[in-house]
């Protein structure tokens, strides 16, 4: 029996089409009108920032907390969806600029833990084991401006100050090479495993690949997603594109390189990631140019993209996959793809 992949996306890919060189040019949609559009677009799981769940979540108390969660547990469960994961969102707080856990500031280092332990607390609250860490800031825009040996000491620390706070939470830190920062610390899955290899429980460290990160890190989506699933580390994914290297476009997946696209499901069914229940989460933008009518488009394309290039994958003749390689015959191989993918 084949299993079936289940979807997830954040709210934040339902946005207002602000870009750094224009204003929104969409109404925003509220936040309880975003989680009744989610089964609507075929979608089954939430993706939390902390504060999507708790404004101001650094201003609140232990039972604010506790009550504003309880009541987008409600919402949750009244739609039948779930809470995939929670991710601290350190970087647009005013006191991670400098980046959180790597700030040079001790007191700001302490604060990025601080804020990290209540996105424990809000996973709980919300019924998710999962937190991700995109280390948006953790890095810097000149070399110089910190010690990177130190960095990584940091990094470590404030992990295993997460593992500690809760015995059951797992970490799936989201690499990214560039953007917001000129260098990230940890801008592939190697580094993201590296670090979790040297916390006080690796087993619940692991990584969540975007297919648009590992592009501008210049590498293949399919081959860092790889390399997490052969050590069972692949606790999410966030599927998108990505054109080349410019600014983190966050595409429709395929959009770019439909060929890439259909080696990332290929790499997934190979490993069976459906059976291991983690969520195919997509991290797609919707382009400035659409109308607020249409403005979800990208979601449902991307997951339809991923089902059909599904169908590609589980339709691929493998005994012409096996012969090519029998006879170390890729040129057949690629070309027999590319028919597949092309159908005929
Ligand atoms: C940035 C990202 C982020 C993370 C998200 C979850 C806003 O390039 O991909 O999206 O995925 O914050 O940690
Ligand atoms: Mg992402």
């Amino acid at each position: 029996m084949t299993a079936e992949y289940r979807f997830s996306f954040g709210p934040w890919n339902i946005h207002e089409g602000a870009d750094p060189f224009g204003p929104p040019v969409r109404p925003s949609v509220e936040f309880g009108k975003k989680l009744k559009l989610y089964k609507e677009l075929g979608f089954d799981a939430v993706q939390f920032h902390d504060d999507d769940a708790v404004a101001d979540v650094d201003s609140k108390s232990a039972a604010q907390i506790e009550q504003e969660c309880a009541a987008m547990k409600q919402i949750l469960d009244d739609e039948g969806l779930v809470a995939e994961f929670v991710a601290p969102r350190l970087w647009e707080d005013a006191k991670g600029i400098d980046g959180g856990f790597t700030a040079n500031d001790a007191a700001l280092r302490q604060w990025a833990i601080d804020r990290a332990r209540r996105a424990i607390d809000i996973a709980n609250l919300l019924g998710t084991k999962l937190i991700v860490l995109w280390l948006a800031r953790e890095g810097t825009y000149i070399r110089e401006s910190k010690n990177a040996v130190d960095a990584h000491h940091h990094l470590v620390d404030a992990l295993n100050q997460m593992l500690d706070h809760d015995p059951q939470i797992q970490l799936a830190i989201e690499p990214k090479p560039n953007e917001p920062m000129d260098q990230a610390y940890v801008p592939t899955i190697g580094h993201a495993l590296a670090i979790s290899a040297q916390t006080k429980d690796p087993s619940r460290v692991g990584g969540l690949i975007e297919t648009a990160h590992a592009v501008l890190a210049g590498l293949d989506p399919a081959d860092e997603m790889a390399f997490a699933l052969a050590f069972d580390k692949l606790w999410s994914v966030h599927l998108n594109d990505q054109n080349g290297l410019k600014y983190d476009q966050d595409k429709s997946f395929g959009a770019a390189n439909l060929r890439a696209a259909y080696n990332q499901v290929r790499v997934l069914e190979l490993a069976n990631y459906a059976q291991t229940e983690r969520y195919v989460g997509l991290d797609v933008k919707v382009m400035r140019t659409q109308k607020a009518d249409k403005a979800t488009l990208h979601l449902t394309n991307s997951r339809e993209v991923f089902l059909m290039l599904l169908d590609k994958v589980r339709t691929f003749p493998k005994h012409i996959e096996q012969q090519c390689i029998h006879d170390r015959n890729y040129e057949a191989l690629e070309f027999a793809v590319l028919k597949h993918l092309m159908g005929s």
